[in-house]
C-alpha cells in the first residue's frame, strides 16, 4: 500500500545516520560580497562542505529577505543558516535585548568578555529554545550616529532629527530619550530614505556605513559608540538537532573557525572604513562627553525592567563583568 511504503520510506530516511545523507542547506547573510561577514561565512561553508555532508549555498547581500524576515525563517528551519545582528532579535526573543541596551557594555573587549563566559550562555539557551543556534559570535564594533545636517556632540543635538533605527522598540526609546524622531526600517531601505530625506540619519559601525554608501547622502559621522551589538553565526535548532554528535563538532568548529576569521578582517576593516569615508570627505566628530548620552538612558532600562523584571539580573552579571 501507499501508505505503507511512504511510511517504511521515511522509517529509513530517520533510521540512517544523518552524516550519511548529503543535506542542501541555505544560508542568509546581509552583507556584500568583500564584507569581513562574507568572507568569513564563505570560508564557514566551505570548510562545512569539507568536513560534513551538509551543502551550504550562502545568499549574501540580503537577497533572501529583510533581517526580521530571515530570523523568522531560521527559526522554522525554512532557512538553516543566518548571520544576525541581536538588536533585531529582541522583539522575537526578548532576553537578548538585554544587549541591545544602549551604553550596556563599557567596551568591545567587555563585550567579547561577557559573551565568551557565563552570560553568553543565557543567551544561547533562549535562542536555542527559541529555534536558533548561535554558534560562534561575530565582530560588530560600536555604532555611531551620522546624518546629513550637522554633527551630534551633544543629545542637544540630536533633537528633532529624524534617525532611522533597526526594528526593534527599544531603539525607539533611546532616540526619543534624546529628542530625536525614531523611524524603524529595513537595513536596505536606509540608502533611498536619506537621499530624499524621508530620513535625516542613522546609526552604525563604520563598515556598513561604508559600504552600504550611506556616506555619500549622510556626511556627519560623530563617534557616540552608544551601541555594542554582538553578531552570531546561527543555525535552526531543528536542523542542528537532526545532526550526529561528529558532524555538530565539525559544524562548530567551522563556525569558530569562521568566527576567527571574522573578528581579524574586523579590525582591519574598521580603518579602511574610516580612511575611505574621511577621504571622501565626511565630517568625524567624537563625541567628548558620553556621559551626556548615557544619563539620558535612564528611563530606557526602567521601562525595560519594568516589562522584563526577570532580566535585571542579566544586567547586573554583565555589569559584574570584569
Ligand atoms: C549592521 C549589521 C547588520 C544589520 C545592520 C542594520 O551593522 O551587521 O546585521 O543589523 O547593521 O543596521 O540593520
Amino acid at each position: 500500500m501507499k501508505f505503507t511504503s511512504l511510511m517504511s520510506a521515511a522509517a529509513l530516511a530517520v533510521s540512517l545516520p544523518v552524516s550519511l545523507q548529503a543535506q542542501d542547506w541555505r544560508g542568509w547573510n546581509i552583507h556584500p560580497e568583500g564584507y569581513p561577514n562574507t568572507v568569513a561565512l564563505d570560508q564557514f561553508a566551505k570548510e562545512v562542505g569539507e568536513t560534513t555532508d551538509i551543502d551550504i549555498q550562502m545568499f549574501h547581500g540580503g537577497v533572501l529577505g529583510s533581517q526580521p524576515d530571515a530570523i523568522e525563517q531560521v527559526r522554522n528551519a525554512a532557512l538553516q543558516v543566518g548571520q544576525f545582528n541581536l538588536g533585531p532579535m529582541g522583539p522575537i526573543i526578548p532576553t537578548t535585548n538585554v544587549v541591545s541596551l544602549p551604553f550596556i557594555f563599557n567596551d568591545v573587549p567587555h563585550m567579547y568578555r561577557a559573551m565568551d563566559g557565563d552570560v553568553g550562555k543565557v543567551f544561547e539557551a533562549a535562542m536555542a529554545a527559541e529555534g536558533i543556534v548561535p554558534l560562534a559570535w561575530y565582530d560588530s564594533g560600536s555604532r555611531s550616529f551620522y546624518n546629513s545636517e550637522r554633527p551630534i556632540k551633544t543629545p542637544a543635538d540630536v533633537q528633532g532629527l529624524k534617525v532611522r533605527v533597526m526594528n526593534n522598540d527599544l531603539f525607539v526609546n533611546m532616540i526619543a530619550q534624546l529628542g530625536g524622531n525614531a523611524t524603524p526600517m529595513a537595513f536596505g531601505e536606509v540608502y533611498q530614505s536619506l537621499k530624499t530625506g524621508v530620513i535625516d540619519g542613522a546609526e552604525n559601525n563604520y563598515p556598513s556605513y561604508e559600504s552600504t554608501g550611506h556616506f555619500e547622502v549622510a556626511g556627519f559621522y560623530s563617534i557616540s559608540e552608544h551601541l555594542i551589538i554582538p553578531e552570531c553565526l546561527c543555525v535552526a535548532t531543528a536542523a542542528w538537532e537532526a545532526l550526529d554528535a561528529d558532524t555538530q563538532a565539525a559544524v562548530r568548529t567551522a563556525a569558530r573557525n569562521s568566527a576567527e576569521t571574522q573578528r581579524e578582517l574586523w579590525a582591519a576593516r574598521e580603518a579602511e572604513s574610516r580612511a575611505k569615508v574621511e577621504a571622501a570627505g565626511v565630517k568625524v566628530n567624537s563625541v567628548e562627553d558620553k556621559a551626556a548620552f548615557q544619563d539620558l538612558m535612564g528611563p530606557v532600562y526602567d521601562d525595560f525592567i519594568a516589562a522584563n523584571p526577570d532580566l535585571a539580573p542579566v544586567i547586573e552579571a554583565i555589569r559584574s563583568t570584569n
